[in-house]
Parts: structure tokens; sequence; C-alpha cells
């Protein structure tokens, strides 16, 4: 009897969610609990860590589950390396669903930097108005460089006061779409785009709106990951169910 836990907190978890259970695919659905109201699935979820890959690979077992689906983000590099390590330790199969990274177009003027203080490193001197969309995880860098004015969007309003002197928020969780995230951008008169290179549909609006307007992008390139199968539709993930850990007779 097939039954997964699906690590989520993505629009594609969220899409697998609801094929899961279109398909009366017994499962439960992880959040982290970053947020303060996750979106609802369609599904049995829970919120919060396990703590750590050895909890992680003990709710495996207690919980009965035949396998284990990585739909977290691309910058969600702990958990990942969490359900590799638990995965291995239980014998549980693993599959990644996994969007590809954005990859640059004509009118693009990218910058791609490996990690958050390479990117801000690549922002100018002289002070600009900086689009930061890379969330509230990883703020405090940017101090280095107060001199600019920064837009953030969150998706909770912060808690503690912001590390950075001159910074405005949007309040928003998105998906996000281009027109929308073209006026944002027009509205506050930025000249800089910071962002994650997530992939996928939900974040991409904010890329398409700074081509348009011909913005310098600083993009941040994906943190490595332990080797897992990955796949980047839920369909291939449907499939690899109906035949996966079958040999231990699942
Ligand atoms: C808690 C679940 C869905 C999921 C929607 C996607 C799309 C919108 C784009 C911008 C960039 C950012 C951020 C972002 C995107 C989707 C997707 C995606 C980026 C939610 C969610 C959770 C989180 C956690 C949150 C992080 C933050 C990152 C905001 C829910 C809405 C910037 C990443 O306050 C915090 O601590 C927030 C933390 C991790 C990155 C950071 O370092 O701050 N996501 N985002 C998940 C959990 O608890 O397990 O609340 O409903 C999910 C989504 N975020 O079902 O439609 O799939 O990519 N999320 C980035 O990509 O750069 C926003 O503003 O353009
Ligand atoms: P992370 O740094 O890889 O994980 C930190 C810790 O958070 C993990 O060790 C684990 O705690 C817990 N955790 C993370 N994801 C979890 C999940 N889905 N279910 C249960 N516990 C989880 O993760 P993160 O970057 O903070 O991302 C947290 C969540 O936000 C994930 O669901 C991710 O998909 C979503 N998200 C992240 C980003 C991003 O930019 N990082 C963007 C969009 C959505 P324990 O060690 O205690 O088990």
């Amino acid at each position: 009897m097939t039954r997964v836990l699906l690590l989520g907190g993505t629009t594609e978890a969220s899409l697998l969610a609801q094929a899961l259970a279109q398909a009366g695919i017994a499962a439960v659905f992880s959040y982290a609990g970053r947020t303060g109201a996750p979106i609802a699935q369609p599904l049995p979820t829970r919120i919060g860590g396990f703590g750590g890959a050895e909890a992680m690979a003990k709710a495996l077992r207690e919980g009965g589950f035949t396998h284990l689906v990585d739909a977290t983000h691309p910058f969600a590099a702990q958990i990942s390396a969490n359900a590799v390590a638990a995965c291995a330790e239980t014998g549980t199969p693993l599959i990644a669903l996994q969007r590809p990274a954005w990859t640059a177009q004509d009118g693009d003027r990218w910058t791609r930097v490996a990690d958050t203080a390479a990117a801000v490193a690549a922002l100018p001197d002289a002070p600009a108005r900086v689009f930061l969309a890379t969330g509230k995880q990883g703020l405090l860098p940017f101090a280095l460089k107060s001199q600019h004015q920064y837009l953030l969007r969150l998706v909770d309003p912060p808690e503690a006061p912001l590390p950075l002197p001159h910074a405005s928020v949007v309040i928003a969780r998105g998906p996000f779409d281009a027109e929308g995230d073209k006026a944002l951008m027009i509205g506050h008169r930025i000249t800089h785009l910071v962002a994650k290179n997530a992939g996928g549909l939900g974040a991409e609006a904010k890329l398409i709106a700074a081509r348009a307007l011909g913005l310098p992008v600083i993009l941040i390139d994906r943190p490595t990951l332990p080797p897992r199968s990955e796949v980047a539709s839920v369909a291939e993930v449907i499939d690899w169910l109906s035949h996966a850990g079958t040999e231990r007779g699942v």
C-alpha cells in the first residue's frame, strides 16, 4: 500500500498534492512552518521541522511511509540533504520534484552570482533603488550596502526591525504576474533586481518585468544538493510512484 511523505512549500508541491488527492494516493503534506498561514492543501498536513535527518528517518518508519517526494524549493538545501540521508538510512525510495533553473533570454541583463555575499558585492557603490526579492532570510549581508533604497517583498510582516535603514516592504505571497511586478518596479523607480534562481512560474514574473524594463538583474545560483533522482513534472512523479520500490513488494 503506497503512502507518500510530500515535502512541500512550492507551487509544484501544491500541484502534486492535488494530483495525489485526485488519484486517491495516501499522502501527508509537510510544511516547515515558515509562514504564518500556509496555503491549505487537499492532503493531511503536518507543519514544522522534523528535528534533523535522524528524526525524519524515525518519522518515515513510524508513519509507515513507502515513498518520499522532495518538492521543496531549490534553495531549501538543508531539508533536501536531510531527505537524502533519511531515505538512505531507511531504504525509502526518494525522488525530487524540481523545476528547471531559469536561463537568460534575449534582452536579459543578468549578472549571475554564487551566493548572497556575491550578490551584495555585485551591487553598485553609487546609491541605487534595489528590488530585493529574496525573502526574509539572508537580508543581513545587504546591510554592507545600506546606501541603497531597498524594496522588500515578504510573505509575512517582519517581527523584528529590518537590518536595512532605507527599506520599504510589500507583503505578498505570490505566485506573481509580470504586469503586477512591472507596475511595482515602475512605482518604486527600481534600478536593480536581486533574485534567487528559483525557477518555476510562481517567481518568474519579476524577471519578465525586469526584461521589459531593461533593468539589470543580479541572480543568485542555486546551492548544490546531494545527488538524488530528480524529475520536473507531476506526471513523472505519479509514474515513479507506480513502480518505484515495488521490488520491496510495497
Ligand atoms: C512556507 C507556503 C504555492 C507556493 C507559492 C514558488 C512560488 C510564491 C516565489 C518574490 C520571490 C521567496 C519566498 C517565494 C516564492 C512561491 C510559493 C514561492 C519567493 C511560500 C510558503 C512558504 C514559503 C517560505 C518562504 C521563505 C522565502 C521564500 C518568499 C505558504 C509562500 C523570496 C524565495 O518569511 C519567511 O521566513 C519566508 C521564507 C523561505 C525565502 C526567504 O529566505 O525568506 N519562501 N513561501 C513553506 C513552509 O513553511 O514549508 O506560505 O503557503 C511558498 C512559495 N514561495 O503553493 O503556490 O513555488 O517558487 N517564496 C525565492 O524563490 O526567492 C518570493 O517575491 O518574487
Ligand atoms: P531549509 O533551510 O532547507 O530547511 C531548514 C529546516 O527547516 C530543515 O532542516 C527542517 O527542519 C525544516 N524544513 C524545511 N522544509 C521543511 C518541510 N517542507 N517540512 C518540514 N520541515 C521542513 O528550508 P528553507 O529554505 O527554510 O525553506 C523552508 C520551506 O519554505 C520549505 O518548505 C521550502 O520548500 C519553502 N520555500 C523556501 C524557499 C527558499 O527560498 N528557501 C522559497 C520558497 C519556498 P528540521 O531539520 O528540524 O527537520
